[in-house]
């Protein structure tokens, strides 16, 4: 899979060495381009950001360097999809990671202050499928941490990049439930007893418990994912 990141901080993006991206970089099983923003600039300051039309708060990032940072990552592609995450957006799910990370290519714009100039989406949205991309109903500073976030969860998904595949289907939120208590050695720890259940050696009986627990512990922190469906 490619990946193209256009940010004004492509530091933080030093981060997917690391780890299970690191390694899928490493196996080449991704391809990942950081671009700064600013070396699609053309004035001495470098300028990405501007005034609102229209008055408020904050600054509104101009579209010119971002209309030449995306011409550059859509250059000779073939059906990208363009991601930018904002919390106005449709909301990431375990869903939305498995359909992207069977993807070819990936474009990740980083917004930051107030938000990019509403034409580089339209603009952008008539040459490759574009989507706005929430986490969650917070604010952060711009989309660099968010675009982290999906990452390891997309590229996680690719196969090849996760040892046991069986871990991903048994694992939260493929069934739609939250994940089971786990526990390893020693069997009593500061007094603490590993449920009996788990030493039986009954798998069946194992198998029941722990969805008893998911089902429990979903309906207790997250009812509303019991609700739909
Ligand atoms: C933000 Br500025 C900016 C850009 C993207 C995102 S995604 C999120 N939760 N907050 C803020």
């Amino acid at each position: 899979m490619r990946i193209d990141i256009v940010t004004i901080f492509p530091a933080i993006f030093d981060a997917l060495d690391v780890s299970l991206l690191g390694r899928a970089k490493q196996n080449g099983i991704v391809d990942v381009r950081v671009r700064d923003l600013r070396d699609h600039t053309h004035d001495r300051h470098r300028t990405v950001d501007d005034t609102p039309y229209g008055g408020g708060a904050g600054m509104v990032m101009k579209p010119e360097p971002w209309g030449e940072a995306l011409d550059a990552a859509l250059e000779r592609t073939d059906d990208p999809v363009v991601i930018f995450p904002s919390p106005a957006g449709e909301v990431f799910t375990q869903s939305l990671a498995r359909q992207l990370s069977e993807e070819r290519h990936l474009v990740f714009g980083c917004g930051r202050y107030e938000g990019i100039d509403q034409r580089v989406f339209d603009d952008t949205a008539v040459r490759a499928r574009v989507r706005l991309v929430s986490l969650g109903d917070y604010v952060l500073n711009g989309g660099e941490v968010a675009v982290m976030a999906m990452l390891e969860a997309i590229v996680r998904l690719i196969p090849g990049v996760v040892g046991n595949p069986r871990s991903l289907v048994e694992e939260s939120h493929e069934d739609g439930l939250l994940e089971y208590p786990t526990y390893t050695k020693p069997p009593v720890w500061r007094g603490r007893e590993v449920p009996p259940v788990l030493l039986s050696g009954n798998h069946g009986e194992i198998a029941r418990w722990r969805r008893q627990q998911q089902v429990e512990r979903t309906r207790r922190v997250r009812p509303d994912l019991l609700d739909e469906d």
